[in-house]
């Protein structure tokens, strides 16, 4: 590995250096106050825990541009000329990788290198980005967590990618699904995901859903094939949306995409990155979406950000919420933790336009999901929750209520035994107790 501070010609990051963990006595903005790479919780270490990654689209692409105007961020990677600027990009990103001491990282196709109509121009332009990232991969350590394609910036895509009407659209995707596969297997991807940017509906009136949906899972069902016949080995993750930018999107939730995934027999190859803005987009909160994926055993991976409780929209904004970060690690720890990872697809406000904000940003990620992970842990290995969790349902442990879990009563039994017992008596929910105790371990 190397020791200078910086991969190619120019240091993007200039007085920043490695970020220190300093506890939280310190008041130095590019220090960890929680997150310490190597503090063992439980059997783990955090940096094993966390698995955190930095997304290239909104770090290193999105000068925070929105509806009304144009980006304010100055990258200084920013060239004038596309292959140039990815290029440069690719350097100043591999820096902040390093001097944030992150694991990994996860891209799009067209965040990587630049995108183009002729095909052999677009595979060209990506196999080119994928070496120059590959070199600096093993110059610096760094692993990629999930590589994808977007399939819903180009206008082609305007009425959706794999459930185009269009089979002239659908198999254009394919060019992009196939070269990210292959960018990913070469970069030593563990994942690869799916998030169906435009696979829904504007308007009903002009749509067969059903068809689009069985295109769909025919498309995923290639895209698997031939993943595993270039030796892709991780997982496919789909990644839930109800909504933005169509009206309706398939991939709706946990609980929808999980029907789907069986409804077509894709459950043993794909899996699910749940984001939490589209989870509470919705209508959910976060760990209910990480709770139904994780019941179903699809719980593969998260994007770590969150929505703004004023706003209907995706507000990518990075994870700060405490109680967020505690319920999604108690779901993660309750299940033994993540073949993925917490990948930051967040992105600092657009009136945040210093480049040290890119770093402040993600080591307030860094720090929430730490301590997220220190409390959930806490609370599941040295508090009454979990007991008291399995205390109400005690009743189906032993007798009657044991062999009804086990399918050994019908409901005429059930009816009898209801008429000899009487009146149920009373069982409080005892929901402030849960809060209360959350609260106090957050605040030892
Ligand atoms: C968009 C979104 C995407 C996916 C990858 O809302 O979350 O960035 O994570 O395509
Ligand atoms: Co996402």
């Amino acid at each position: 590995m190397s020791t200078q501070p910086f991969i190619g010609a120019q240091e993007y990051f200039p007085g920043i250096g490695a970020i220190p963990y300093e506890g939280t006595g310190s008041d130095n903005p590019l220090a960890f106050k929680v997150y310490d790479a190597q503090k063992r919780v439980g059997g783990r270490t955090m940096r094993e825990h966390l698995r955190f990654a930095v997304c290239y689209w909104h770090t290193f692409c999105n000068a925070g541009h929105d509806p009304f105007g144009p980006g304010t961020r100055r990258f200084p990677w920013e060239k004038g000329e596309p292959m140039a600027t990815a290029e440069a990009r690719v350097d100043a990103a591999f820096e902040f990788f390093t001097k944030l001491g992150v694991p990994y990282y996860c891209f799009h196709d067209i965040d990587l290198a630049p995108d183009a109509d002729d095909v052999g121009q677009y595979e060209k332009n990506l196999r080119h980005m994928a070496a120059m990232a590959g070199e600096r991969q093993r110059a610096t350590g760094m692993k990629l967590l999930w590589g994808t394609a977007n399939l819903f910036s180009h206008p082609r895509y305007m009425n959706g990618a794999a459930t185009n009407p269009d089979f002239a659209v659908v198999s254009r995707a394919a060019v992009q699904v196939k070269a990210a596969l292959e960018a990913t297997v070469e970069l030593g991807g563990e994942h690869y995901v799916f998030w169906g940017g435009r696979e829904g509906y504007a308007c009903l009136h002009n749509t067969d859903m059903k068809r689009e949906l069985e295109h769909f899972a025919r498309f995923l069902a290639a895209a698997r094939d031939y993943g595993r016949s270039i030796g892709f080995e991780g997982k496919f993750f789909i990644e839930p949306k109800p909504m933005e930018p169509m009206k309706h999107q398939y991939d709706f939730d946990s609980a929808t995409v999980a029907g789907f995934l069986h409804a077509h027999g894709l459950q043993d190859d794909f899996m699910l990155n749940i984001e939490a803005n589209h989870a509470t987009l919705s209508g959910h909160t976060f760990e209910h979406d990480l709770q139904v994926a994780s019941d179903h055993g699809l719980l593969g991976s998260i994007d770590a950000n969150r929505g703004n409780a004023q706003n209907g929209w995706d507000t990518d904004q990075f994870p700060t919420e405490l109680y967020d970060t505690v319920g999604a690690m108690l779901v993660v720890l309750r299940q033994g933790g993540l073949v993925g990872g917490l990948n930051f697809d967040a992105k600092p406000r657009r009136e945040s336009t210093d480049m040290e904000d890119l770093f402040i940003a993600h080591i307030g990620g860094m720090d929430a999901f730490a301590r997220g992970l220190e409390v959930a842990h806490a609370l599941l290995t040295a508090s009454p929750w979990e007991q008291w969790r399995r205390d109400r349902y005690a009743s189906f442990d032993t007798g009657d209520g044991k062999a009804f879990a086990e399918g050994r009563l019908g409901l005429a039994d059930l009816a009898a035994l209801a008429t000899k017992n009487g009146e149920p008596a009373q069982a409080s929910g005892k929901q402030e107790r849960y809060e209360n105790l959350l609260n106090q371990y957050l605040l030892r």
